[in-house]
């Protein structure tokens, strides 16, 4: 099976500009093909992954990935998608986002060997290029009434969109055919989203160079749910890659939590496992869905690939203590990012139990707080304590830190100190 057929396989493809021949120049020879992404954040998240991770399967395949971030595209805002203007970001922001962006995508990519990875960043071409340059070598090849009729332009005539996202399409446009011509680029990638920009830069490459061979794009599917949901959101917000923003406990929780409806179509999307590792695991899915074998399997794929092996052994000790109430065994840094969302109290003192308990709202009153305890429905850091007059010693603090109390089977709180 080649390249495309696994992609098809995998449910990778949406659009292609022209499949025939593609297929033939993929067939051919090794080619260069990018993908871009716009520093409007410090950190990509889990949305800008599949389009990344495509581009890696080309590179298995001995193709030329080029990866690139957007430092003047994201000065200027793309409306694809966006059903309003974008606020514009400072210089420095987008500085700042471009450094945090290019530390993550180089930690996906392999840069070394005969089709090492090229990292570019399209400020350098396009953020010294003047007006005039502009408007006489570019603009002049695309014609108004061809951006008109864009979607991403169209659907903004009603509600307005300035001149400068307007011209969005033409910056990215420049980017294609600069790669086109330094770096003989000649596929690009993205979302679904990105269709109308990956083909405006068809036209422009067309436009300039007539006469030389073709140039191709390809759109990949948005994620969706199997419930209507939207991919890639929990309670907390987006899943981000920066594990500062999303530990990589949380990100090992967001895969794992994942339906059995979906989890077949994400081992195909976002793993690099066999056609039969993955036949293996959608079997267990139908014959012992309760074991949750193909969820653990893509958690660990994913938090493995983007935060280390380290980062992973470590999430599934804090998965399997949180499950069966052993958490004695933490580290405080396990606990911190374990314990990231559940209720926390800090207290300044060693405090009875009881008195602890209402203090940090985990029983609602001092009668209740004995009940409680005597019905041995309290732990303190896994332990049973069944002793109504027990108070909290410095033994109790894991690393001086933290108290783990447990009420019932889940209510976990945290004290601090
Ligand atoms: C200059 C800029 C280029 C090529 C691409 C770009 C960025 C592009 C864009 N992409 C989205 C982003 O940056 O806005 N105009 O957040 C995002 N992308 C990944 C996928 C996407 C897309 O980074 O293509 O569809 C999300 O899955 O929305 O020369």
């Amino acid at each position: 099976m080649d390249l495309l057929q696994d992609l098809a396989w995998r449910g990778i493809i949406y659009q292609q500009t022209d499949a025939e021949g593609l297929k033939d120049t993929l067939g051919k020879a090794q080619i260069s093909l990018y993908c871009g992404v716009d520093p409007t954040a410090d950190s990509m998240h889990i949305g800008h992954l599949l389009p990344f991770l495509t581009l890696r399967r080309f590179q298995q395949h001995g193709h030329r990935p080029i990866v690139l971030v957007g430092g003047a595209t994201g000065l200027i805002g793309d409306p694809s998608g966006k059903s309003e203007e974008r606020k514009l970001l400072t210089l420095e922001t987008v500085q700042d986002n471009v450094a945090g962006i290019k530390k993550q995508l180089e930690s996906i990519f392999e840069f070394e060997g005969e089709n090492g990875a090229i990292m570019v960043n399209n400020y350098d071409w396009a953020g010294s290029m003047d007006v005039v340059t502009f408007l006489r070598d570019i603009g002049k090849h695309i014609g108004v009434n061809y951006m008109l009729a864009k979607d991403t332009i169209a659907s903004r005539l009603e509600t307005g969109i300035s001149f400068t996202e307007f011209t969005y399409t033409i910056l990215q446009a420049m980017d294609f055919l600069h790669l086109y011509e330094h770096h003989n680029c000649k596929l690009q990638i993205g979302g679904s989203d990105q269709w109308g920009n990956i083909t405006s830069g068809l036209e422009l490459i067309r436009k300039v160079q007539p006469e030389s061979s073709k140039a191709y794009g390809l759109t990949i599917p948005l994620v969706t749910k199997a419930d209507g949901t939207k991919f890639g959101k929990t309670e907390s917000g987006a899943v981000w890659l920066d594990p500062e923003k999303t530990t990589p406990y949380e990100f090992y929780q967001f895969w794992i939590n994942t339906a059995d409806a979906d989890v077949v179509k994400y081992l195909k999307i976002f793993t690099f496992l066999s056609h039969e590792e993955i036949e293996q695991l959608e079997k267990a899915v139908q014959e012992e869905p309760h074991l949750r074998k193909a969820q653990k399997v893509l958690a660990e794929e994913l938090t493995r690939l983007i935060h280390g092996e380290d980062s992973l052994q470590q999430a599934i000790k804090i998965s399997q203590a949180l499950f069966s109430g052993d958490v004695r065994s933490l580290s405080g840094a396990e606990i911190e990012q374990g314990f990231k969302d559940v209720p926390a109290y800090t207290s300044q003192k060693e405090e009875n139990l009881v008195d602890l308990l209402v203090a940090a709202k985990i029983s609602p009153s001092k009668r209740q707080a004995r009940e409680d305890i005597s019905n041995g429905a309290v732990t303190v850091n896994g332990e049973k304590i069944t002793d109504n007059a027990y108070i909290l010693v410095e033994s109790d603090r894991i690393e001086g830190k933290f108290t783990i109390i447990r009420r019932g089977k889940k209510k976990y709180t945290l004290i601090k100190y």
